[in-house]
């Protein structure tokens, strides 16, 4: 037995699936997972020294590569001053005072401690400050895993089929409307059947947990129009796009602002943080100043907000990455359609292979995809040395330590797949 799956069995007894997080299980894919020792720049090591070429990046965050020099600096000169005060640091101030200056239509930002913890508050600010209880979600989506947000919900969820997760009550779940993403009369036809209901519409701008979906031209600006005259606020999940499909996200590269944006990943660097963010008049509704409570023990840790403003400071001071990341993205995307009957999604520096021959603009779409034959291509660029996402419903990250021999190595072992 390999040492993954020594460690798998002993996992699988003190944890469910043998995993803290599901997409991590190989349950799609077949095998054990492997247990990653370390990893450096574009490469990640398994318990039994294999090396991988990684496309995952720990689902996002490291955009830099891993164990980025700088990052981990900032990491060990701030924690020598100590983990955790549960009082307030001039790092978090800095933190603020950086996002609010890269993304212009937020003023004011709270840190919490993962995508799930600020989505949660976001959807309590917008029905806080709307007084209304309806929220439009898009099948598909995912947005972590906090009860509202589990109705139809994309990445594991869908994987092991569960979009609708047991032990969500009717109750958390009923305020929860559902549309179809790139389909803006679906949300038409909710505004009108639950007129002054709803509080907001949260929609990931670019889908990346059903495979990657992009924003049919229109879709994000009729979002706006419809919230603007429904006064419903606009929430975007830039979880996965924040900072990565550019500087300023979403709203940046589609030029169309969102009332509340959602982060995670990127800004901690790889360490659990994520943040809520929007204009004053909103942001201000948020205890102490308002009347929506939201609290955390370690949100703005100093010790990943050193690592969050690394990385942030990084991707400021360098923007050709995005030029980079982006061309390599592409280059491999041209490569599978070029070497595969499958379609191949690709925006920025994310990329999706659904096994399918029709073109993937939504939940029932990316669902024609033949996850037995995703789970044959995953084994095989598994077993030579490629780590992509151990699930047809997910997204590949190119990072900006990913060289063009890479990308032609990935095509070389695409182009074998039978
Ligand atoms: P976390 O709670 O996992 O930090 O963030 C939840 C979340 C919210 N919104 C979007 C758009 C997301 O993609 C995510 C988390 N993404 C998954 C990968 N598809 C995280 C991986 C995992 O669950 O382990």
């Amino acid at each position: 037995m390999t040492e993954s799956e020594l460690l798998f069995d002993r996992a699988k007894k003190v944890m469910p699936g043998g995993v803290n997080s599901p997409v991590r299980a190989f349950n799609a894919v077949g095998g054990a997972p492997r247990f990653i020792k370390s990893a450096k720049g574009a490469r990640i090591y398994d318990a039994d020294g294999r090396e991988y070429l990684d496309y995952i990046g720990s689902w996002g965050p490291m955009i830099l590569g891993h164990a980025n020099e700088k990052v981990l600096d900032a990491v060990s000169k701030t924690m020598a001053n100590g983990l955790s005060f549960g009082a307030a640091t001039e790092l978090e101030v800095i933190m603020g005072e950086l996002i609010t200056s890269i993304v212009k239509p937020i003023e004011m930002i709270r840190m919490v401690n993962s995508g799930t913890e600020a989505v949660m508050s976001a959807i309590r600010l917008a029905r806080g400050y709307t007084q209304r209880e309806k929220i439009i979600k898009f099948a598909g989506c995912y947005h972590g895993h906090s009860d509202a947000m589990l109705v139809k919900a994309g990445s594991g969820a869908l994987t092991n089929s569960n979009p609708d997760s047991s032990g969500v009550t009717k109750g958390a779940a009923k305020d929860t409307l559902l549309a179809q993403y790139n389909d803006i009369n679906s949300v038409a036809e909710l505004f009108d059947s639950n007129k002054g209901e709803i509080a907001a519409v949260i929609v990931e701008p670019v889908a990346a947990n059903m495979g990657v979906v992009p924003p049919q031209k229109g879709f994000l600006e009729g979002l706006r129009k419809l919230c603007d005259e429904q006064n419903a606020l606009l929430i975007f999940d830039e979880v996965i796009t924040g900072f990565r499909l550019a500087l300023g996200g979403a709203m940046e590269y589609f030029n169309v602002n969102a009332d509340l944006v959602t982060y995670g990943k990127i800004i901690g660097g790889g360490m659990p943080v994520g943040a809520y963010g929007g204009r004053r008049e909103i942001m201000s509704h948020v205890s102490p100043t308002g009347s929506v409570y939201q609290a955390g023990t370690l949100s703005g840790n100093p010790v990943a907000m050193a690592a969050g403003l690394a990385t942030l400071t990084e991707l400021k001071n360098n923007p050709q990455v995005y030029t980079n990341i982006n061309t390599m993205a592409s280059r491999l995307a041209d490569g599978i359609r070029k070497h595969t009957k499958y379609t191949v999604n690709n925006i920025g520096s994310l990329l999706c292979t659904f096994f399918t021959d029709q073109n993937v603009y939504n939940y029932e779409t990316a669902r024609t995809s033949d996850t037995k034959r995703y789970a044959s291509y995953f084994n095989h660029m598994l077993d030579n040395g490629v780590y992509i996402a151990p699930a047809q419903f997910e997204a590949m990250f190119v990072s900006n330590v990913h060289t063009n021999e890479d990308i032609d190595k990935t095509i070389e072992i695409i182009k074998k797949f039978k």
